[in-house]
């Protein structure tokens, strides 16, 4: 078969494999979907994966064994079921069921007598190929000012939105060289989630963690076919995932403001658009306020970007250099405005991404700046004192993506390195400990249950990923593949909380496009923020939580933007850890 058309076929929203979807899920919505009270990662797993389920036992009582049921009900494999404990989140008692032994590739159900059979899924080489494309595709969706043909988007084809090739100045960011309703143009760059606006400390971390999977995994993405808009037309042809991610960078750059190299900290309108597509959505957009923290993630962005895509330069002379620059100057900035927290205006009303405690931001910036420079200035607070205050990384807390960016430099900063390292492996080794102890084998403690919770899952799945990268110690990445199966089914909901993916997945996100474009699957290949006990959307949800208890507290409803949002920064571990249990279990 010719490569354009092979490669066609494998296209995430390809009408057949659309069809083939819908096939599945309306297979699985019938007989075939199973008990959610026997819980495993709807998406299956590689062969050489650990392989776990979880079930749901009403006070201990059902059977004590489980089996493993290939596609014609022959039982391949059988065991004993791990003693029944209350996992808190949930409030259950769970056993587990470990069935690692199975290898050989195929479709298999877990039968528990009195309890029933699970869903159907996959052992194969391929698991997550599917997923990680679409999960990166989800950022293409997701581009301001741009349309997307049906090539690109299949039935989600949808007109270009918010050009922001006419951004106003707004007064909380006048200087004297670009006055309030000064004209800006700040075109390109991801929505950063279900709403239409740009905030540059989330574009941070989630640009640097796509730039990490690429780092990392190269291999993987230079052949994961994406079927970009980059991919018509006659400009050079770089791996999919770095077009992506440029998209996002060109918009990044036009954030900071030329005469003093500060970077605003949003672009946005004053209030949220309605639940319209982009191109109904024209009220008029804002830089708003600079801030450090800005500064800061821009900086750590810029050159983290200019370190890993230098090799690229040869489609953009000089780009990597004036990213290198750009970065430098945020930096200076940051020193002489060391403490300008985001305060929302009165007249602007959207997110706020506010952080107050920006050490750790110095602390990235300054790392990303001596991987990229060498420059032995940054080194004093690079390895601040101050630990990370929590075991993985989020918006807020950034310091763990420094160590990251240094402990890959091994051989040009050896001793930056080996501390990085062992601050990662410290966090590793919390997150394993917890792992091992938990009656549903994840590593999320109770108070990681948070808007975006999910997130915080694969983020420690993230973390753990970097362990086995330098210890290859199996353990790190048994506990890495377990934050994925939470994600992807098993969870004490028994759902998959990726659109599209899993036999059952979220159909109702928090995503205007979804929400607006008439087509009743929502878009594919997305996160949905996941259990939020603190439920900060009830007021605008008639439907009502089922449940307050962290692991349970969802809502399938597009009203629901504290638990089903998406979110940019939200995928983006979604896409390093699919990478990276394809890559490492292979
Ligand atoms: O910092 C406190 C912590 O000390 C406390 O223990 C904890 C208990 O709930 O709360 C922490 O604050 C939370 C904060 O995130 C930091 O994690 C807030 O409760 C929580 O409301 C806040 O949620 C953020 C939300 O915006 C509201 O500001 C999410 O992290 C953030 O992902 C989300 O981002 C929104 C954008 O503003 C707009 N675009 C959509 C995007 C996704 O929903
Ligand atoms: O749609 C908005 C979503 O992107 C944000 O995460 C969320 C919290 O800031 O706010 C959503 O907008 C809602 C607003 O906050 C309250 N009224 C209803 C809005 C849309 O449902």
């Amino acid at each position: 078969m010719p490569l354009r058309a092979r490669r066609h076929a494998a296209h995430p929203f390809h009408p057949r494999r659309l069809a083939v979807l819908a096939a599945l899920l309306g297979a699985a919505q019938g007989a075939a979907q199973g008990t959610d009270a026997i819980q495993v990662n709807q998406l299956g797993f590689l062969p050489g994966a650990r392989k776990l389920a979880v079930v749901a036992v009403a006070d201990g009582a059902a059977a004590a064994r489980f089996a493993v049921r290939d596609a014609a009900g022959r039982t391949v494999l059988a065991g004993p079921l791990g003693a029944a404990t209350t996992w808190a989140p949930s409030g259950q008692p769970v056993r587990v069921a470990d069935f690692s032994a199975l290898r050989t590739p195929g479709t298999y159900r877990i039968a528990v007598d009195g309890v029933g059979e699970s869903t159907p899924f996959p052992v194969s080489a391929d698991a997550y190929r599917a997923l990680d494309a679409a999960a990166v595709r989800a950022y293409t969706m997701n581009r301001a000012g741009i349309a997307l043909d049906r090539r690109v988007a299949g039935p989600y084809a949808r007109a270009a939105g918010h050009p922001d090739d006419r951004v106003l100045v707004h007064a909380s960011a006048a200087s004297a060289a670009r006055p309030a309703r000064t004209v800006i143009a700040s075109p390109k760059g991801w929505y950063d989630a279900g709403d239409y606006n740009k905030y540059v400390v989330n574009s941070g971390i989630s640009t640097w963690t796509l730039l990490a999977a690429y780092a990392h995994f190269p291999a993987w993405f230079d052949a994961l076919a994406l079927d970009l808009p980059e991919d018509a037309g006659g400009g050079p042809r770089l791996p999919g995932l770095v077009h992506e991610v440029l998209w996002n960078l060109d918009w990044m750059a036009t954030m900071q403001d030329p005469q003093d190299g500060g970077v605003y900290h949003k672009l946005t309108n004053q209030g949220f658009d309605g639940m319209v597509m982009p191109d109904r959505a024209t009220a008029p957009r804002y830089v708003v306020q600079k801030t450090t923290a800005a500064a800061l993630d821009f900086a750590a962005t810029l050159a983290a970007a200019s370190r890993v895509l230098a090799r690229f330069d040869t489609a953009a002379p000089g780009r990597s250099a004036r990213w290198l620059a750009a970065a430098e100057r945020a930096w200076q900035w940051a020193l002489a405005h060391p403490d300008v927290v985001y305060r929302q205006p009165d007249d602007i009303r959207t997110g706020t991404y506010g952080d107050d405690r920006l050490d750790d931001e110095f602390a990235w910036a300054a790392a990303e700046l001596l991987a990229a420079t060498g420059k032995a200035a940054y080194r004093d607070p690079a390895p601040a004192a101050g630990a990370a205050r929590s075991t993985q990384p989020d918006w807020g807390d950034v310091r763990m993506l420094g160590w990251i960016a240094l402990a890959g430099q091994e051989r040009r900063l050896p001793d930056d390195a080996r501390t990085a390292r062992r601050d990662l492996l410290a966090a590793a080794d919390t997150l394993l400990a917890r792992w091992q102890a938990s009656p549903y084998r994840l590593a999320m403690a109770d108070r990681d249950f948070v808007w975006g919770s999910n997130a915080v899952a694969l983020n420690q799945a993230l973390v753990l990923v970097q362990a086995y990268r330098f210890t290859q110690r199996r353990d790190y990445l048994d506990a890495a593949q377990s934050a994925l199966d939470y994600t992807l089914g098993r969870n004490p909901l028994g759902t998959s909380y990726v659109t599209g993916f899993g036999a059952r997945a979220p159909r109702h996100p928090h995503h205007r496009p979804s929400v607006a474009d008439g087509i009743a699957a929502p878009v594919p290949g997305w996160l949905v923020g996941g259990p939020n006990p603190g439920r900060q959307d009830a007021a605008d949800c008639k439907a009502g939580y089922r449940s307050a208890l962290p692991a349970l507290a969802w809502l399938d409803d597009d009203c629901s933007y504290a638990s089903n949002e998406v979110a940019i920064n939200w995928n983006a571990p979604l896409v390093y850890v699919a990478a990276a249990l394809q890559v490492l279990q292979r």
